[in-house]
């Protein structure tokens, strides 16, 4: 088989570049490791910021999004016995993000491929990329036994942390940064009704804890807990009980609880990969680089790297031009650090580090008590979280 651009993973990232290069006729495959039930079953990203929202669109997938996501200016954070809004609308700018869960980002973009007739391989073995340094690159795989040769112009890695495509990289070539925190999120789904109108991060002396929401009806809860802690150890009552203990007593009280439909533990880390490209294979999204969820930038991290990409692969087969493939890792990375900048902040503020001293847990604080004392401060968290332009 031969097509232009063989995408390895069918996640956000993947399918988005694929229907984008759909749209300005250039010839796209998806190998996709599970099946689409599977993947869809992922509960992640819950805030999209407004570029993302933009690409959707610009993708001929923004309908439903527009239609059911909700838009959000501002968010609370409680901290110290008091509950503090970080206005997003007055200091981005005027602008804001939208609530929308990944789970239908990426249901909207697979009904799309589905439309057009895409090539996206579920269910697909042993994904191997060849010959990244030739002109002439291929992937293989495994599909029901059957070993398939895709050859192609291009391979993206757009297979997530634990993908194939960023360890087909030589070792003496690529350079990987790594900080890996001492917990992780306990995250709950629950056909609840959202507990605030807007999104609350709290920091308390327990742990951090996060009141999010997918829709009006569907509500999405997070505490921090210890990477020793098992989800099977977490009943649905040990885990209310535990986020009231955090949430500021006004907020405790009118919570509304209910069985779990989803619960699950993520660690959290950071990491970024240097460089993004090698030979002819380009690496997007979580398969280059991962943030802990507390700035909400990995999935719009993604969405710079396809960004970036696809205009370069514009460039390349409609003008002859090869500079936006060529500067396609140092552009990446550069907003990348941002992210990776603004995520490690939030999550340092927010969260209880065992092991610290006091003096750093009296900065910490202190940290809250300058943001809300300084307009400057709050409108630096403000351009972070709705996003950096790109
Ligand atoms: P994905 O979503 O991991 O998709 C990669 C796909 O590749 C497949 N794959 C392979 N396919 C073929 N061959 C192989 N060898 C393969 N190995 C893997 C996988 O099955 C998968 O389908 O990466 P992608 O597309 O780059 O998307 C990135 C996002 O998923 C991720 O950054 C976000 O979910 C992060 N994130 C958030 N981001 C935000 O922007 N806003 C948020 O509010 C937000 N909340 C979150 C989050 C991540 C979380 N977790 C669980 C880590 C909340 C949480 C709890
Ligand atoms: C979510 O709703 O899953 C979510 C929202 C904001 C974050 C992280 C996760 O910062």
């Amino acid at each position: 088989m031969k097509v232009q651009v063989c995408i390895i993973g069918g996640g956000p990232s993947g399918l988005l570049l694929s229907q984008l290069l759909h749209l300005k006729g250039i010839d796209t495959i998806v190998l996709e490791k599970y099946s689409r039930d599977h993947v869809l079953a992922r509960i992640r990203a819950g805030v999209l910021e407004h570029g993302f929202a933009k690409l959707m669109r610009e993708a001929e997938c923004g309908e439903r999004m527009d239609r059911e996501g909700e838009i959000h200016d501002g968010f609370e954070i409680a901290h110290d016995g008091v509950l503090d809004r970080v206005d997003l609308h007055k200091y981005s700018g005027g602008n804001s993000v939208l609530v929308y869960g990944q789970t239908e980002i990426t249901r909207d973009l697979y009904e799309a491929r589905d439309r057009a007739g895409g090539k996206v391989v579920h269910n697909a073995e042993d994904v191997t990329p060849f010959d990244l340094k030739s002109d002439k690159p291929y992937v293989t795989y495994r599909h029901n036994g059957e070993t398939t040769r895709v050859d192609c112009d291009y391979i993206v890695g757009a297979d997530g942390f634990h993908g194939v495509s960023r360890k087909s990289i030589p070792k003496d070539v690529l350079r990987e940064y790594e900080k890996v925190y001492p917990f992780g999120w306990l995250g709950v789904l629950s056909r609840t009704k959202p507990v605030n109108p807007e999104l609350i991060y709290v920091k308390h002396e327990r742990g951090f804890a996060l009141c999010s929401m997918r829709s009006q009806v569907l509500s999405r809860y997070y505490v921090q807990v210890p990477l020793t802690d098992k989800v099977e150890d977490w009943s649905d009552d040990a885990f209310w009980a535990e986020l009231k203990r955090r949430l500021p007593e006004q907020v405790a009280s009118r919570l509304i609880t209910g069985p779990s439909i989803e619960k699950s533990i993520a660690p959290l880390r950071s990491f970024v990969a240097e460089p993004m490209s090698y030979g002819r294979l380009f690496l997007a999204g979580d398969a280059a680089h991962i943030v802990p969820p507390t700035g909400a930038r990995g999935l719009n991290s993604a969405a710079s790297d396809i960004y970036y990409l696809y205009h370069a692969m514009l460039a390349h087969y409609h003008k002859g031009d090869d500079s936006g493939l060529a500067g396609y890792s140092a552009k990446a990375l550069a907003r990348i650090w941002k992210a990776q900048r603004f995520s490690w902040w939030m999550t340092m503020m927010l969260h209880r580090f065992p092991d610290r001293l006091e003096y750093e847990d009296r900065l910490q604080q202190t940290e809250l008590s300058y943001l809300f004392s300084s307009e400057a401060a709050q409108r630096m968290l403000a351009e972070n979280y709705v996003g950096l332009p790109f």
